[in-house]
């Protein structure tokens, strides 16, 4: 069969080549035009065939794009979602500094998440739960499951927040992340090897993000990214970095000063909200940190 080319959603990238899948459902290799090659799977483009492959015409503009930092660099790794799984456990537990990233670089392209607390069957729920709890006052949506052990239930659980939706699924390793996927995902070790072959990825594409169907009629995806380490935050500034914190902007307008940091300044409302325990010790050290690596890193 001939392609023609047209409109098509990014599905793998790998390098300077990309998967295209057209509305039909069939895919195509596809090369970018020219040097630039920035494409991330959820991106929309404009493609037209050359031979059996195809060649990136125009990307169409992205609703959002997030980044992933590791040791070396930063570096874009999926466009246009429509939210954002955190997956925690029960054991072993997570760092509260990389969900905080998480949340702020979901918060600052608008991209809702939810956190979903895995493995309540082991010891230690109630305590995992208390860690929780600055999250759900601050808004966000927490749910419980036990993938693994009660898989049934989670899936009841996880399918209606997936619907219909393109989804991010993010966790610390050991969380049960592909616990997860396996459990929602139809052949996922067929989607994902389809993908590599196509790539000629060869077997490890650890590094690089698929996007996989839940559904034959291709509504509902799941995004994962292995090796994801944690958010890049270089496109937030210090300034806007509170905004994005819910706990901590609800107590900005006490400060005295519009420009506060909220570090050292007399008369700081949050500080003073942060000694009355309104806000949790840990999410204002966060802060602290955070608003240090990005005042001075502007890489
Ligand atoms: N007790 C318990 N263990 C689970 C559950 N879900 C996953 N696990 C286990 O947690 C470990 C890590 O899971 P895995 O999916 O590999 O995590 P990943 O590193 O996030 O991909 C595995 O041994 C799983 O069997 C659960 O609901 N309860
Ligand atoms: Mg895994
Ligand atoms: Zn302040």
């Amino acid at each position: 069969m001939t392609v023609a080319g047209g409109n098509g959603l990014v599905v793998a990238s790998h390098g300077r080549h990309c998967i295209v899948e057209a509305d039909d459902g069939t895919r195509t290799l596809c090369h970018p035009r020219g040097k630039k090659s920035d494409l991330v799977v959820g991106d929309r483009v404009q493609w037209a065939a050359a031979g059996d492959e195809g060649v990136i015409e125009r990307l169409i503009e992205r609703r959002n794009l997030l980044y992933r930092q590791d040791e070396w660099k930063t570096k874009s790794f999926a466009a246009n979602l429509d939210q954002l799984l955190v997956l925690v456990a029960v054991q072993p537990m997570w760092s509260e500094s990389q969900l905080t990233r998480a949340l702020i670089a979901a918060a600052q392209v608008h991209i809702p998440t939810t956190i979903v607390l895995n493995k309540t069957d082991l010891d230690g729920a109630d305590a995992a739960r208390e860690r929780l709890a600055p999250y759900r006052a601050m808004g966000v949506p927490v749910l419980e499951c036990a993938i693994k052990a009660r898989p049934d239930e989670a899936r009841a659980l996880l399918a209606p927040l997936l619907a219909d939706k393109a989804t991010l699924v993010l966790g610390p390793s050991g969380m049960g992340k592909s616990t997860l996927i396996n459990a929602m995902v139809p052949e996922a070790a067929a989607q994902v090897g389809e993908i590599s072959i196509a790539l000629n990825a060869g077997r490890h594409t650890t590094t690089s993000t698929t996007w996989y169907w839940l559904d034959g009629g291709r509504h509902s995806a799941l995004l994962d990214s292995p090796g994801f380490q944690q958010f890049g935050l270089h496109q937030v500034g210090p300034a806007e970095l509170p905004t994005l914190m819910p706990d901590i902007a609800a107590h900005a307008g006490d400060c005295r000063f519009y420009n506060c940091t909220h570090l050292h300044e007399p008369g700081c409302g949050v500080r003073a909200a942060a000694e009355r325990g309104e806000i949790s010790p840990s999410r204002y050290r966060i802060y602290g940190e955070l608003h240090a690596e990005l005042s001075s890193s502007r890489y």
